[in-house]
């Protein structure tokens, strides 16, 4: 049996839970409560010794890093392809991915906010500034590229790692009360994939964790 070690705000669990709906492949959660510190606890370290959700268990093996894990999926099962079919396409879902993995979400990570908060001395209101800024530098720029090459979904016909990224910052951006108004690609792309089963199934509050 695979396991998954998630909490149902993490964006970077919440990739791993679209990709494995995508995939229609079956795993238990083990559920990490990141506002308890659970992802610092001895067992969990044993796990992951970075104290970061996602985990992932298969046959055994921890895998850790969200992109390693999506990149381990689409080899080990590769049907549905997550990936597009020419070398230039793929590249193209990687950047997309890795702009919102790299460049995005770490700056709105747990560990960062608390360090602004406790070491830095920043109030809520000025974390909330730090928060938007990032994410709207991030979407900005990700709108422009995505407009170019958009079809139903952020390349063409076929969602890719691309969107499995995206959906969840998307989720963050709202949670966070972000205007995503000039970003109508971005938003008519996360639509179309909050319409999915497979994204709905793997959605935050349709976790077990979620209350
Ligand atoms: N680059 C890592 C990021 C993992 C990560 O930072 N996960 C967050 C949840 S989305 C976490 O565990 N945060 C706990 C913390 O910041 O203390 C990945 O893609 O897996």
């Amino acid at each position: 049996m695979r396991h998954l070690y998630t909490y149902f705000r993490s964006s970077a669990a919440y990739r791993i839970r679209i990709a494995l709906q995508l995939k229609g492949l079956q795993y238990e959660p083990e559920f990490i409560n990141l506002l308890q510190d659970e992802n610092f606890s001895d067992s969990y370290l044993a796990l992951n010794p970075q104290g970061a959700i996602p985990a992932f268990v298969e046959h055994g093996e921890v895998l850790t890093q969200s992109m390693a894990i999506l990149e381990y999926l689409e080899e080990v099962h590769p049907v549905p392809p997550l990936l597009p079919k020419s070398h230039l396409e793929r590249a193209m879902a990687r950047s997309y991915a890795f702009q919102v993995v790299s460049d995005i979400h770490p700056l709105q990570n747990r560990r960062v906010l608390k360090y602004l908060g406790d070491q830095l001395g920043l109030r809520e209101e000025e974390r909330q500034t730090w928060i938007h800024n990032w994410i709207h530098r991030g979407l900005k720029s990700l709108e422009t590229r995505v407009a170019q090459t958009a079809g139903t979904y952020m390349i063409g016909r076929n969602i890719t790692f691309a969107e499995i990224c995206l959906v969840p910052q998307i989720y963050s951006a709202l949670r966070f009360e972000l205007d995503t108004s000039a970003y109508p690609t971005l938003m008519a792309i996360y639509t179309r994939c909050m319409n999915l089963e497979a994204f709905q199934r793997a959605a935050p509050q349709n976790q077990p964790d979620c209350r």
